[in-house]
């Protein structure tokens, strides 16, 4: 049974320089997900530490961690039906170079860490992860005409 949830993506410095912050939103809104939080954020050491601590042993986790403080990233928070998985597919896999054609990151990018995005990899995560970018204040409860038809039985 699908469910509703929230789910935490980060558009990365890359993003932001290419001028692809507009057409990666796009692609999320075209799917249907709810924006339901969204703002730049300047991320730090600390943050990165916890964010990105299963990676913390790799020999380019200093390097990660520089390249994700270039620049402010924007914080999304979109909704919609089992939306952590949804997104992961629109993002395609870490590589993009191995990713699927057709996904975010194949499309538009072809190196990491410079692969555009971060998308929460389990409800789990996303729970963690809306709650370490995002107060409660900063997330928004509200109506659009077509959630009957994308988060309803479209009648
Ligand atoms: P994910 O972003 O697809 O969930 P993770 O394995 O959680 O992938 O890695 C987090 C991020 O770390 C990646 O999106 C990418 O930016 C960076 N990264 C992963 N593997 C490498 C690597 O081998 N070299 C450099 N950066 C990497
Ligand atoms: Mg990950």
């Amino acid at each position: 049974m699908a469910e509703i949830q929230k789910t935490l993506v980060l558009l990365k410095p890359d993003a932001l320089q290419r001028d692809l912050l507009g057409e990666v939103i796009r692609r999320f809104e075209l799917k249907g997900l709810k924006i339901v939080g969204l703002k730049l954020i300047r991320l730090t050491d600390e943050m990165l530490t916890e964010h990105y601590a299963h990676l913390a042993e790799k020999p380019f986790f200093p390097s990660l961690k520089q390249f994700m403080m270039q620049t402010p990233v924007v914080g999304l928070v979109l909704e919609g039906l089992d939306s952590v998985e949804s997104v992961r597919k629109i993002v395609g896999s870490t590589n993009p170079r191995n990713a699927d054609a057709g996904t975010i990151r194949a499309d538009l990018s072809m190196n990491v860490p410079s692969n555009l995005i971060h998308a929460s990899d389990s409800p789990e995560a996303a729970a963690t992860e809306v709650k370490r970018f995002f107060k409660d204040d900063e997330l928004f409860a509200y109506e659009k005409i077509t959630d009957r038809y994308q988060f309803g039985e479209g009648v």
